[in-house]
């Protein structure tokens, strides 16, 4: 079967957070029909959404799948709820694990919960900066521009850094 290649992104800033993403990515390696090809830096990152919460960790992986964007996505949400995530009313809460679908090949997806390429990812640069470790020169499909330059437009340095491992 044609396999493709999606990036999909991780963020986690309650309990553990080196030990959710860890094992989210071991739960990606696990799941029949993808292999985790690429996974990118940590990254520690400013918290965007409500005042008061801790830092983010960041991180990007790259995946072949013979997956369709559906079925990925389910399984991103319940790797999601296995990490006790809490789906609550307030915007942007912290949260142990958030993984985002950021881009599958090159397709153009608008359905009700599945939005591809990601939205927001071109204004969110602890998105750009640990894909762009993986796919710099990949050019989104809807913006026709390269990782690396869309990286450039809201790179923050004092916001994203590379975490010490
Ligand atoms: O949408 C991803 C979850 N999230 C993050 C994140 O992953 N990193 C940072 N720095 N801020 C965030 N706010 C939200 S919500």
């Amino acid at each position: 079967m044609d396999r493709e290649r999606a990036y999909v992104a991780l963020g986690s800033n309650l309990g553990d957070r080196e030990r959710h993403l860890a094992d989210a990515i071991a739960a990606l390696a696990a799941t029949e029909g993808l292999s985790v090809v690429g996974t990118s830096r940590l990254y520690e990152t400013a918290p965007v959404g409500p005042p008061g919460q801790g830092p983010y960790l960041n991180a990007v992986v790259a995946l072949d799948v013979s997956l369709g964007p559906r079925a990925l996505l389910d399984r991103l949400l319940a790797i999601e709820d296995a990490a006790g995530r809490v789906r609550g009313h307030v915007r942007n809460a912290p949260r142990t694990l958030d993984l985002d679908l950021l881009l599958f090949g090159d397709r153009e997806i608008d359905e009700p919960g599945l939005t591809v390429p990601h939205p927001r990812m071109r204004e969110r640069p602890f998105v750009l900066e640990p894909l762009c470790d993986l796919a710099a020169d990949l050019v989104h499909p809807a913006l026709g521009e390269s990782v690396a330059s869309l990286a450039r437009r809201v790179r923050d340095p004092d916001a994203v850094r590379p975490h010490p491992t």
